[in-house]
């Protein structure tokens, strides 16, 4: 009897979970998967997880890991690169430091290997458990060029696959994207460096990007071509050998925007990594850019299409022939995580991983107690090539509002602090509380312009942001209900790709403060934060 009863109950509570569930599990899925700065995706599978990494240039910490079950929701579980000691982007520009990675799975271990422009070029990384902690690097000084991947063979063996430009190049912007083995015992290339392509076109530039892959013990090796702006575009080639002879597939470029015309609203898209489901099927995700009158202010991000094979061929999109918006979802099941709250009220005494710090930070220059964030004033300034008090979170949307309490106060000229939406050292916003007033500064191409100021006394205020495609907005007040507009609406093309230095990396929303040159032991105390945007636009 009370078997009977359990059993049943049982079966309720498994209906209820499944009609719950499969009620809330979509039939399609949104691109990009994961918006605003989120360039060079890579992705493997171990079992039925799924990890993806992407490039983060000079940010600290440098490349997330997300996890997914379903290729649709991407948790951010922790960062590679999270220990100072590992990397040091001093004196590197935004656009350098970590570009793409590659992430793989071996024999227990997860492998990232990647590139520092600037600062130690190609090293390989690893971890037993994907969230970190992940070693030092591993320096591969014998690794020309950029762009690094592995492939593990079925003999055991490991390759290497960069790109390098050509000594003598024969057109503009020739690259030849190159093999060797590595030696994972040694640590290092061995044996002879063999050229696979110099891309598919007779004048292909920037061939770069690439992934090796053993498929049925065929290779495939697909890459980018034309540069990572509007004539980007993924090519496969094949080779019954892993050092080639690779043949140009006949369908190249396999997925490209070049071709839909300059305001299609996405483009540049290329730079992709296959990855197969626990089912068989295909995908592959791949960056691109969106676009608002010709302008990208949200940077590269990570789109996802379905791939199928017509024999060797992968065909992205069967029958569309581009990346999607919405498309059907994968067939895996659904599985959303719990999303971190709009509000951050600084509990605990860690930040949220969702924050960065640009450059790689020498000192702790802030604490996180008493429900509060505290920013320590140091001399450095966002506008030099150092780490400066600065904290950043990704602007994901074309719409968003963003907020925040502060309490400062300061007798001296030179403490500022306040908020600040960033993209490079030339590139930006801040809206700072000074000795007695609020001001807001533009950066653009390097050149500074107070756009206003008007005199502040009190010790708190609220700053608060609008973001509306191009436009932005920012307002100041005594508190959330008497906001007033600080200067005229400014355009958003001070955070845009390929103005001035804007390049590779994307645009942050944050906090900063700065005693401008000169020692300080003063701190601004922030409440709380808030970012929201409108999802998909
Ligand atoms: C990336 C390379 C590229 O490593 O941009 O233009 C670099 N090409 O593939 C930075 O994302």
């Amino acid at each position: 009897m009370f078997k009977l009863h359990s059993l049943k109950l049982t079966c309720i509570i498994v209906l209820t979970c499944f009609s719950l569930f499969s009620q809330n599990a979509p039939e399609t899925f949104n691109n990009p998967i994961l918006p605003g700065y989120h360039p060079d995706p890579s992705i493997c599978r171990v079992g039925d997880d799924y990890y993806l990494v992407n490039s983060t240039f000079v940010w600290f910490p440098g490349l997330p890991i997300y996890h997914s079950k379903d290729l649709v929701n991407w948790e951010l579980i922790g960062h590679a690169i999270d220990r100072p000691d590992q990397m040091n982007f001093d004196g590197l520009p935004d656009m350098l430091g970590l570009f793409a990675p590659t992430i793989r799975y071996h024999e227990g271990l997860f492998y990232i290997i990647n590139t520092c422009v600037g600062c130690g070029m190609n090293f390989y990384i690893t971890a037993t458990n994907p969230a970190g902690p992940w070693s030092d690097p591993n320096w591969l000084p014998e690794a020309d060029g950029i762009d690094p991947s592995l492939m593990w063979d079925d003999d055991g063996k490991c390759y290497y696959t960069g790109v390098v430009g050509t000594e003598k190049p024969e057109w503009e912007d020739q690259g030849v994207i190159y093999n060797q083995e590595l030696d994972l015992q040694q640590k290092k290339l061995v044996g002879e460096r063999h050229n696979a392509t110099f891309g598919h076109a007779n004048n292909a530039s920037y061939s770069e990007g690439p992934h090796l892959y053993n498929i049925n013990g065929k290779y495939l090796l697909m890459i980018s071509e034309g540069g990572t702006g509007i004539y980007h575009a993924l090519t496969v080639h094949h080779s019954d050998s892993v050092f080639g002879p690779y043949t140009t597939d006949y369908i190249n470029p396999v997925l490209t925007h070049r071709h839909l015309g300059q305001d299609y609203p996405v483009h540049a898209i290329g730079h992709g990594d296959l990855v197969q489901t626990q089912n068989g099927d295909w995908w592959a995700v791949m960056l691109g850019k969106r676009r608002l009158d010709g302008l990208t202010t949200l940077a590269r991000e990570t789109f996802l299409a379905k791939v199928d094979f017509d024999g060797q061929t992968p065909v992205f999109n069967k029958g569309e022939g581009k990346v999607l918006m919405t498309q059907t979802r994968p067939n895996l099941p659904w599985t959303p995580f719990k999303k971190q709250p709009a509000k951050d009220e600084f509990e605990g005494d860690k930040l949220n991983k969702k924050w960065y710090t640009i450059r790689t930070p020498k000192d702790s220059f802030y604490t996180v107690n008493k429900e509060a964030l505290h920013l320590n004033l140091r001399a450095e300034i966002m506008d030099s090539l150092v780490n400066s008090s600065l904290l950043v979170q990704r602007i994901e949307h074309h719409k968003f509002e963003a907020s925040t309490k502060m309490s400062f106060k300061t007798s001296k000229d030179n403490e500022q602090a306040g908020l600040t939406v960033y993209r490079t050292n030339e590139n930006h916003f801040n809206l700072l509380k000074d000795k007695n007033s609020l001001v807001l500064i533009k950066a653009f191409k390097g050149e500074q312009t107070e756009i206003a100021r008007i005199p502040y006394k009190d010790k708190e205020v609220y700053f608060h942001v609008e973001g509306n495609d191009l436009d932005i907005q920012f307002s100041y007040g005594e508190s959330m209900d008497t906001l007033k507009p600080i200067g005229d609406k400014q355009h958003l093309i001070v955070i845009a790709d390929l103005q001035g230095n804007a390049m590779f990396n994307g645009p942050g929303i944050g906090l900063y403060a700065t005693s401008n040159g000169k020692t300080s032991k003063n701190k601004a105390v922030y409440d709380w934060f808030y970012y929201e945007g409108k999802p998909l636009n």
